[in-house]
C-alpha cells in the first residue's frame, strides 16, 4: 500500500476553479429561495469565492459567465481577484435565455440569430483577453422536442460552420471546451449530447479545441470513467465540471451521491495523465447550491475532490499492475478497494496544518463571522443567473 508521507507533495498540484454562479441565489424551476447575504455584484462574488481558496488552498480560480458577469472593467474585475488572493478563470457563454434562442442558438437555421449567438462568443473571448482567461466553456441548450420538428443533420452542419468560426478567433494560448449534456432543455434530441459527438466537433477545429466533461450530464448507469480515460487516451479532455447528480442535472455538491464514482474517474484522471502540474485538464465545479449555505457548500466539495484525489493517489500501482497482469481479479479489485477504503482525512487535515491551512476548514468558516458579516452588511442580493 502506497503511504500518504508518498502522495502528500502531490496533493499541493490540485487547483479548483468555482463557478461564480455558485454564490447567487439560485434554486429549482420551482422556487428560487433567497440567501441573505448573497453578492449584490460579480465582485462580491469573487470575495465570496476566494475564502474557500483562503481556507482550503484548492480554489484559486473563478469562473465567469457572460451576461451574468458584465462588468464594466473586467481588469479591474482581474486586480480584484488578485487582491483576493485569487485569479479569473474560464468564461462560460449563455446562448439560453434570450427569447431569440427558443429553437436554437449557434444551430439556427435563421442566420441572423446564428450570427448573434456567435458574435456573443466574440465577446466573451473579448473578456478572455481583458482577464487573461485560457478557457471559453461552450454548453448549448440547442436542440429539439419533438421528431421531425427540425432536421438534425442540418442542426449539426450549422454547429460545426459556428464552431469554427468562434475557434478562428482564439488567441494562440486559448481554448475552446465544448460541453455536452444528454438531454435538457431539449428533450427529444440535443445537438451536443454526448461525449462522442462533442469530440467529432472539437476535433474538426483543432487543437485548441477541447470536450468538457460534466458529470451530471450522462444517463443513469453511464460509465463515466471509461470516457475520461478515453478523452485522455485522446488527448481532448479539456476540462471537468464536477457535481453529483442522483436523477438529472442536480447540481449537488460533489462526491455526495457517489463518492466511489468520484474516486474511480479521479483514478484515470491520474493513470491518463490528466493529474496536477504539467496537465492541462481544468477542474471545475458545475455545483448551483439551492438549499444549503453557498460558501461552505463549496468548501465541502473542494474537500471531497481532495479526499477522493489522496485515495486515487494511494492506490499502489505497482502491485495493482503485477496483479493484472497475473490474471488476479480479485487481487488486482482488492488493490484499488484498499485505496478506496482508507479513510484519509486525519492525515489530510495535518497536511492542511503543515501548510498553515486550518485543519477543519469547514469549522473554520463557521468561527470566522464571515457569514454573518455579509448577511448583516449585504441587501438585495442578485440571484444567479438561474431563475433570474
Ligand atoms: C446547464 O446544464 C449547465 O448546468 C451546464 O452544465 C453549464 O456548464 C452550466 O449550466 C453553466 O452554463
Ligand atoms: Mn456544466
Ligand atoms: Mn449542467
Amino acid at each position: 500500500m502506497t503511504d500518504f508521507s508518498d502522495i502528500a507533495p502531490r496533493l499541493a498540484e490540485q487547483a479548483i476553479e468555482l463557478p461564480s454562479w455558485a454564490f447567487g441565489n439560485s434554486g429549482t424551476r420551482f422556487k428560487v429561495f433567497a440567501q441573505p447575504g448573497v453578492p449584490r455584484d460579480p465582485f462580491e462574488k469573487i470575495s465570496d469565492a476566494a475564502q474557500v481558496h483562503r481556507l482550503t488552498g484548492l480554489a484559486p480560480k473563478v469562473a465567469l459567465h457572460i451576461p451574468w458577469d458584465k462588468v464594466d472593467d473586467f481588469g479591474a474585475l482581474a486586480r480584484h481577484a488578485a487582491d483576493e488572493g485569487v485569479a479569473l478563470g474560464t468564461v462560460n457563454s449563455n446562448t439560453f435565455q434570450d427569447d431569440d434562442y427558443k429553437l436554437g442558438s449557434v444551430t439556427h437555421r435563421d442566420d441572423r440569430i446564428r450570427q448573434k449567438a456567435i458574435d456573443h462568443h466574440f465577446e466573451c473571448i473579448d473578456v478572455m483577453n481583458e482577464t487573461g482567461s485560457r478557457d471559453l466553456k461552450i454548453w448549448l441548450a440547442d436542440g429539439t422536442n419533438y421528431p421531425g420538428q427540425d432536421d438534425v443533420r442540418g442542426r449539426q452542419d450549422r454547429l460545426a460552420d459556428s464552431l469554427q468560426k468562434i475557434y478562428d478567433r482564439l488567441g494562440d494560448d486559448q481554448r475552446l471546451v465544448l460541453e455536452y449534456k444528454f438531454f435538457e432543455p431539449a428533450f427529444y434530441h440535443t445537438d451536443v449530447p454526448d461525449w462522442g459527438t462533442s469530440y467529432a466537433q472539437v476535433s474538426a477545429l483543432g487543437p485548441k479545441a477541447m470536450v468538457c466533461l460534466d458529470t451530471g450530464h450522462h444517463a443513469p448507469g453511464t460509465n463515466i470513467e471509461f470516457i475520461v480515460m478515453q478523452l485522455l487516451r485522446l488527448g481532448k479532455l479539456g476540462s471537468f465540471d464536477f457535481n453529483s447528480r442522483f436523477y438529472a442535472d442536480d447540481d449537488l455538491i460533489v462526491g455526495a451521491a457517489d463518492p466511489f464514482q468520484l474516486f474511480r474517474i479521479l483514478v484515470e484522471v491520474i493513470r491518463g495523465g490528466g493529474y496536477g502540474a504539467g496537465s492541462d485538464v481544468a477542474f471545475m465545479l458545475d455545483q448551483c447550491h439551492n438549499v444549503e449555505d453557498k460558501i461552505p457548500g463549496q468548501i465541502r466539495s473542494v474537500l471531497n475532490v481532495q479526499e477522493m484525489t489522496a485515495r486515487a493517489l494511494l492506490v499502489d500501482r505497482g502491485a495493482l499492475d503485477a496483479a493484472q497482469t497475473a490474471g488476479d481479479v480479485l487481487g488486482a479489485h482488492g488493490i484499488l478497494m484498499d485505496a478506496f477504503y482508507t479513510d484519509v482525512r486525519p492525515a489530510l487535515a495535518e497536511w492542511r496544518e503543515s501548510r498553515g491551512l486550518p485543519a477543519d476548514p469547514m469549522r473554520a468558516y463557521a468561527e470566522s463571522g464571515y457569514g454573518a458579516g455579509i448577511a448583516a452588511s449585504r441587501v438585495g442580493g442578485e440571484q444567479a443567473g438561474w431563475g433570474a
